[in-house]
């Protein structure tokens, strides 16, 4: 959980926070993110929903198809269709400590 991708992530969503919910509680922005990446609220984040969060907070840009499928590769922790996904239990765990949210 070094990677530079990885730490691309962790910009990105420190990013959004700042610019979006300054405001809010740690713990409620949390909530508030997972809501917007797992847009379908199925308790897994594809590429697909991943990419569209980077486009709606205008960082799409910071974050080429392959770095994303790069990350997708490493902390991916399930499959659905085929696809690698990231279960929104396991980046409540994994990320809760980079943000200092919990
Ligand atoms: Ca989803």
């Amino acid at each position: 959980m070094t990677s530079r991708v990885h730490d691309v992530w962790i910009s990105n969503t420190e990013e959004y926070k700042k610019n979006n919910f300054n405001q809010a509680m740690p713990s409620r922005f949390f909530k508030m993110m997972i809501k917007a990446v797992d847009s379908n609220d199925d308790g897994v984040i594809t590429m697909d929903e991943y990419q569209t969060l980077l486009k709606n907070i205008g960082a799409s840009d910071q974050m080429s198809a392959e770095e994303l499928k790069e990350i997708f590769d490493e902390i991916g922790d399930s499959e659905l269709n085929g696809e690698r996904v990231i279960s929104v239990k396991s980046v409540e765990e994994r990320w809760s400590k980079y943000l200092h949210v919990m």
